[in-house]
């Protein structure tokens, strides 16, 4: 089995119990050692008893998990209007620079030649599953005689999400600023995990200032120098930056037990080596501030690249172009990281971050969900909430205040299963 990493899985468990000595009556209690080995913690107060997860990385500093090459199984192209086109169109092409010192002017342009997605439309799950409406027949299905009606219409798929909020799980037990909040709905057997912003993150978007608005714009900027529409076109650094337009990769991996299916928006294609297929092939474009100081690199190893690692780590995107700027909004040198040595960078750092402890966390944390979520219905949807410093905890839903699977997709999903009653 082609395998990123291959693991023997270590017993590590500890038991530990947690007794809040405050007036709340709340207590906390570590489950004693389980099979699977998880650290869900008991809280219980007067009103009723819920588990949490905790977050510190000590819990889940052990071997590596199996995470298993994710495969590409479709991609989807989103235009200027966000209408989904089941197809590549909007892939582009990698040209390298002749220069590895250029001056590409990321500003310029912000004014006159931006066109700026509305941010304020939460689009949650539906370009994911506009695409699986469109793409069924990639989900495996249940062969052989006791193939049953009722199980035929199941994605035999545990989590469906975006690959943007897997990285923030991957990287929670080392995040310390920005919390979040995802929604989880079981579904015909299927988890599908989609964000809620957090006040605090709406607050800070609507607060924008114009230099951070510009860093943003910047970043797009930098992929328009580097990217061509066509394989062996040239860039055009003349034409409007139009956010709106993405490419979406959708891929197929298993972390342990728990199979995913996600989608990432991929930046460009590497077009000089036909051996490679995506996502081999495919390249993530960042840019980041010119590093001067010992401090500063420190920081960048430590808070930036755990970021951009598990952001390519989990599709499988091998390669970051980095563009360095300088204060006045210029690229002054480029250099490319291999997603998979990023981590020989930065382990000398003290207390650094570890990948094995990422993924242990992602795996246990997509355990509690199974745990937690066990009611399968469409209109239910458990939120789980994290902030810094505190546990994993979680909410349930009835009302339709977080629900986010449309109606056009349980609607599709349910009439296939009555079609196949009816055969
Ligand atoms: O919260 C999210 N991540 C959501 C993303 C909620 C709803 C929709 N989306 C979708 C959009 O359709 C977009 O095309 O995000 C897609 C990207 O998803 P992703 O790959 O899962 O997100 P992430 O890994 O966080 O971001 C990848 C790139 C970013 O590149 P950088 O180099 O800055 O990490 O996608 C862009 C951004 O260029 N991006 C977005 N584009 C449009 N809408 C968004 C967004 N909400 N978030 C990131
Ligand atoms: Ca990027």
């Amino acid at each position: 089995m082609n395998r990123h990493f291959n693991t023997s899985r270590e017993s590590s468990g500890r038991e530990v119990f947690k007794r809040k000595a405050d007036d709340t009556q709340e207590s906390e209690i570590k489950l004693p050692k389980t099979e699977t080995d998880e650290h869900y913690i008991l809280r219980t107060n007067n009103a009723d008893s819920k588990l949490a997860l905790p977050v510190q990385p000590d819990y889940y500093d052990k071997s590596f998990p199996d995470y298993r090459q994710p495969v590409e199984i479709g991609c989807f192209s989103l235009d200027s209007n966000r209408q989904l086109f089941n197809d590549a169109r909007q892939l582009k092409y990698c040209v390298k620079p002749t220069s590895k010192n250029p001056n590409f002017n990321l500003r310029d342009g912000y004014k006159d030649r931006y066109i700026k997605r509305n941010d304020n439309i939460k689009e949650k799950l539906d370009h994911i599953l506009k695409w699986i409406l469109l793409n069924k027949h990639k989900f495996p299905t249940l062969s052989g005689d006791d193939k049953s009606p009722a199980l035929s219409n199941q994605l035999h798929t545990d989590f469906i999400t975006w690959r943007g909020h897997l990285t923030k799980i991957l990287t929670t037990p080392y995040e310390n600023r920005e919390g979040w909040m995802l929604a989880v709905t079981l579904f015909h057997g299927t988890y599908y995990m989609s964000e809620v912003e957090t006040e605090e993150a709406r607050r800070q978007r609507e607060q924008r200032t114009e230099m951070q608005e510009e860093l943003i714009y910047g970043g797009y900027k930098f992929e328009q120098y580097l990217c061509a529409d066509k394989p062996g076109g040239n860039p055009n650094p003349a034409g409007v930056v139009n956010t709106n337009e993405a490419f979406c990769c959708v891929v197929r991996t298993r972390l342990n037990g728990h199979s995913l299916v996600f989608s990432g928006e991929v930046d460009c294609k590497d077009n000089s080596d036909p051996r490679l297929k995506a996502p081999q092939c495919y390249v993530e474009l960042k840019t980041s501030r010119e590093i001067y100081t010992p401090n500063q690199e420190r920081n960048f190893h430590r808070f930036k690249l755990i970021k951009w690692w598990a952001q390519s780590f989990l599709p499988g995107v091998p390669r970051i172009i980095t563009g360095f700027r300088d204060d006045n909004g210029m690229v002054v040198s480029l250099q490319s990281f291999e997603t998979m040595k990023i981590h020989h960078l930065v382990k000398n750092e003290r207390n650094c971050w570890k990948p094995a402890v990422c993924l242990n966390f992602c795996n246990d944390f997509l355990s509690f969900v199974k745990k937690v979520v066990t009611h399968d219905d469409h209109r239910m949807v458990t939120l789980f909430s994290w902030e810094p410093g505190k546990d994993i905890s979680y909410t349930v839903h009835t009302d339709r205040t977080y629900a986010f699977l449309p109606d056009w997709y349980v609607e599709n999903m349910i009439i296939q299963k009555g079609e196949h009653n009816a055969e």
